[in-house]
């Protein structure tokens, strides 16, 4: 079976939420990270960056939550054609490269969240998901990222209204609960 190594409060959750979208069956495997589990040999076996999540799945490992998202998708996923292949590698590498560092590095977040959460909210006009009607590995790295905004920066996406439901219409979704776990404020 799957093996999902994370830790409490982890990016785990982002690849939780996935692999219940997806129906695949899973262990979790809760490191000790206050201990100093994930630094000791045998994780760093498994990704020697010593940095959660990572995944092992038929004597295959693979770290980076982005890239995670992306193997589930091709592996588990709908099949795509190369150019919905394209858009969900270009929203999952936004999403981990350029949304959460631009907002979660207090000295950028100024500047760059009108322009982010501009860009995302103009990208959502008309659309259900980032691919359009097709929920994908896309909306679970942008809108997992959206959703931290929420709970740990307390931010509000009052002036982005597409952005606003987007969250609110993610975070509904039974397997979002399952993974992510934080409650979307009305
Ligand atoms: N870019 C990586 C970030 C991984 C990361 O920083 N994980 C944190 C937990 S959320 C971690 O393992 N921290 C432990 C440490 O740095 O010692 C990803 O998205 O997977």
């Amino acid at each position: 079976m799957l093996k999902l190594y994370g830790g409490d409060r982890s990016r785990a959750s982002i690849v939780k939420w996935y692999l219940e979208e997806l129906n695949v069956p899973y262990e979790f495997v809760r490191l000790d990270m206050q201990s100093g589990e994930h630094l000791q040999p045998p994780f760093l076996a498994i990704n020697p960056m010593g940095k959660v999540p990572a995944i092992e799945v038929d004597g295959f490992s693979i770290w980076e939550s982005g890239a995670i998202l992306l193997y589930l998708q091709e592996k588990y996923g709908e099949p795509l054609t190369p150019e919905q292949r394209g858009t969900v590698a270009q929203w999952v590498l936004f999403a981990n490269a350029t949304l959460g560092p631009g907002l979660f590095i207090e000295a950028t977040r100024e500047k760059e969240a009108p322009r982010l959460l501009g860009g995302l909210n103009q990208a959502l006009e008309g659309r259900t998901f980032l691919l359009g009607d097709l929920f994908s590995a896309a909306d679970v790295a942008v809108g997992s990222m959206v959703a931290y905004m929420t709970l740990m920066l307390k931010m509000e996406f009052s002036g982005y209204p597409n952005v606003a439901a987007y969250v609110k219409r993610l975070s509904e979704r039974p397997a979002y609960q399952k993974g992510i776990a934080i409650p979307i404020p009305a």
